[in-house]
């Protein structure tokens, strides 16, 4: 025994880091801080902890931070019954204790949002104390994670002053999970939710999942795949969804579902679910009210009609508003709400199917209860590598409107390929949509300041399976706190939450923070290079979305090939969307469509989403368009090759089975990153007729190969498909 803890410990000095680590502790891991200045410093000032109150949130604010501080001070911090001796105070502001310096907090409190927090040093009897506080026990326990990220990131806490309030009311995870645990383009093993062992047995993930959320401020979780099953309605899956909802609600966290839109008849018996139809509203108000018997705090519905084969109130001849309303107004009297997603296309192929939701939802603006959101998916088209904003976002103007974004990486070359996805996110939501004059970016369609609405929310389809590291990839970790961190915060810098996550996920180290930063702050554009450069999109396999697919073509749809989107020919490459083809740019704001509407005015970026260009088309490179494009297709796999470089050189400054892990996975990006080009490459030159450019190497195969390629058990897969 003893020989072997000394061969740990000696393995540990010679490699200078802590205990192999797989990556279950996410981002809150919590180990004792190796700065001893720094360390010196928190152990001075943070001598003993007093929460106000009992409650079970502030039972977690307890555990937490027992555990965090004295994890990471390499010491007992003791948790105290009274303000007296505590050198932290964790208190609500309308906490007797605080009477004392209510004046000196009430600054900071001023317009903060309820779960918003203050943490601030005080005088108090003449000794400093650190005081968290808040109007909820969940502003307090958003606050003590804050003061847990200063430690983890090694910030000075002495004599600060920080007030924080989420600009997004409600942050919601979707989880694409089904009840037989498979997860829709989940690519981290199957469903954390175990829905035959609940409600008898509660895993410990359901906590450490919660914490997690809890730390980076969402505030509510959908259970089940918006292709719902209605199953999970009836009174035996009420029992399990009560019993996550127990587990989360200390942390701040409500529970929503899928509502199946024919679930009355699937489960109620009813020969229709016509929204008008009285006894299919009755059912839906009796079953609302059933539901919050088992959980008081229900968050609402979520909802994906008339697409994709869902049913839906237009098999009815009635509207996405007469739908969504008919479900809000049975929410309304509990608070609950609908968020009615607009990811909508029907069955008759559309001339362009990323016009269908705008033409669909505009004209609905104003038809929606108040308790309806309409849930907008970040781009017109489908979570490509890149798309423009959607058109919706500053069009619905008397509707809430909540951007949708998604976290798993079902385009983005699934869980092994490293892609940090703030970059895309914060591209979205900076984006000007004029609609207001200048300055009326999708952020504030979305935080409802610039239309004034009461209820805003944000969407990210989660990336989280029950594998050890939860997400699969170690950095697809960093999405799923980005994401959170963005929802609470849109006007954080991707690259602020970068540094933030890799120091509280990997080191402090100088070396390790920059070379992971400029790893994470440069991996979306090499993926948009190596995948689809120049505004190409939906040109992957089909069905399973993985690896490239350019070829393919005669499908069950025409808009679900690649040919319908690329439209290469020998004239050129992309799809014409300004007026003289279909004219989707008409779904703008004058000022954008200005910035796109021409081939030579058009950011790069967004080329081939826009416009039909030929291959001769001088890009602002001064090369031509075919060369362009092999030039970004080759530039993509060479940010991969120098991605893998930057990695290696933190050999032994990464515990080994992460920087193990990580590496095998940058091997598998490279190798898909060079099938993406090459076949894509290979593929546009039949129109291009030209040569890949002299100096890039020439792919190894042939196109016929590439095509001839399968990959049948490619995981996340709709089950039914
Ligand atoms: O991108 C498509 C996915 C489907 C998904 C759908 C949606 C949940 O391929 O798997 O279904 O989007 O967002 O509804």
């Amino acid at each position: 025994m003893i020989r072997i803890s000394a061969l740990i410990l000696l393995s540990v000095l010679a490699f200078g880091v802590t205990r192999a680590d797989n990556g279950y502790r996410l981002w809150l891991r919590y180990e004792k801080i190796s700065d001893e200045a720094m360390l010196g410093k928190y152990r001075t000032l943070i001598t003993g902890v007093w929460i106000a109150g009992t409650s079970p949130t502030t039972d977690v604010i307890r555990n937490e931070s027992a555990m965090a501080l004295s994890g990471m001070l390499g010491q007992q911090v003791a948790m105290l019954t009274g303000p007296a001796d505590a050198s932290v105070i964790i208190a609500k502001i309308s906490d007797a204790a605080l009477a004392r310096v209510k004046s000196e907090l009430a600054n900071g409190m001023a317009g903060i949002a309820d779960d918003g927090f203050v943490i601030r040093t005080v005088l108090w009897s003449g000794k400093k104390k650190l005081i968290i506080t808040s109007n909820s026990e969940i502003g307090l326990l958003y606050g003590t994670f804050h003061l847990i990220k200063l430690l983890q990131t090694l910030r000075p806490i002495d004599g600060i002053t920080i007030t924080s309030s989420p600009r997004v009311k409600i942050r919601i995870l979707n989880h694409w999970d089904n009840l037989d645990r498979t997860v829709e383009r989940g690519y981290a093993g199957i469903s954390i939710f175990d829905w035959h062992k609940l409600p008898r047995y509660i895993d410990q993930r359901y906590h450490d999942y919660a914490r997690a959320n809890a730390s980076i401020g969402i505030n509510a979780t959908v259970l089940t795949n918006v292709n719902a099953n209605a199953l999970v309605l009836t009174p035996m899956y009420l029992e399990k969804v009560k019993a996550l909802a127990d587990v989360f609600r200390p942390y701040g966290i409500k529970v929503y579902l899928t509502a199946r839109f024919s679930a009355p008849m699937e489960i109620g018996g009813l020969k229709t679910a016509d929204p008008l139809d009285e006894t299919v509203q009755a059912w839906w108000t009796a079953k609302i009210r059933e539901i919050y018997k088992y959980v008081p705090d229900f968050g609402g519905m979520v909802v994906k009609a008339n697409s994709e084969g869902q049913p839906g109130p237009q098999n009815y001849g009635r509207s996405h508003a007469d739908g969504a309303n008919m479900l809000a107004r049975a929410l309304q009297p509990h608070g609950g709400f609908v968020m009615w997603r607009a990811f909508v296309y029907d069955n008759a192929v559309p001339v362009d199917r990323t016009k269908q939701a705008f033409n669909e939802f505009k004209p609905l603006d104003g038809k929606f209860d108040s308790n309806v959101i309409v849930q907008v998916k970040n781009g017109p088209l489908d979570f490509q590598p890149r798309e423009p904003f959607h058109p919706l976002f500053g069009a619905m103007q008397k509707t809430a409107v909540m951007p949708e974004f998604q976290i798993t990486q079902e385009y983005l070359g699934f869980a092994t390929h490293l892609v940090y996805l703030a970059t895309l996110i914060k591209e979205c939501l900076d984006a000007d949509t004029y609609s207001k004059g200048k300055g009326s970016t999708v952020a504030r369609t979305m935080d409802g300041t610039l239309y004034g609405n009461s209820i805003s929310a944000v969407a990210g389809v989660a990336n989280i399976g029950n594998d050890a590291n939860w997400t699969g990839h170690q950095f697809g970790q960093a999405n799923w706190f980005a994401f959170g961190r963005l929802a609470w915060d849109h006007t954080l810098e991707p690259e602020t939450i970068a540094e933030e996550w890799v120091r509280m996920t990997f080191s402090n180290n100088d070396k390790v923070v920059t070379s992971i930063l400029s790893i994470m702050m440069a991996s979306r554009e090499t993926l948009v290079d190596y995948m689809t450069p120049l505004g190409l999109h939906h040109i992957m396999g089909y069905n399973h979305h993985f690896g490239p697919g350019p070829w393919v073509k005669n499908k069950q749809r025409e808009d679900w090939t690649s040919v319908y989107y690329h439209r290469a020919d020998s004239t050129g490459v992309g799809f014409d969307r300004s007026p003289s083809g279909s004219n989707a740019l008409e779904q703008y704001h004058p000022e954008v469509r200005k910035k796109f509407l021409t081939k030579e005015a058009c950011p790069e970026e967004y080329l081939l989403w826009f416009h039909h260009v030929p291959w001769v088309f001088k890009t602002k490179s001064g090369r031509i368009l075919w060369d362009e494009l092999c030039h970004r297709y080759y530039r993509g796999v060479e940010a991969v090759g120098a991605m893998q470089n930057t990695w290696r050189s933190l050999e032994g400054l990464v515990d080994e089975y992460r920087f193990k892990q990580v590496d095998a996975f940058l091997t598998i990006q490279k190798d898909e990153a060079m099938l993406w080009r090459d076949a894509c490459v290979l593929y546009f030159q039949q129109f291009s007729k030209m040569p890949i450019p002299a100096g890039l190497e020439k792919p190894d195969h042939g196109l016929e190969y590439y095509e001839k390629l399968s990959f049948p058990y490619a995981p996340g897969i709709r089950p039914q498909w």
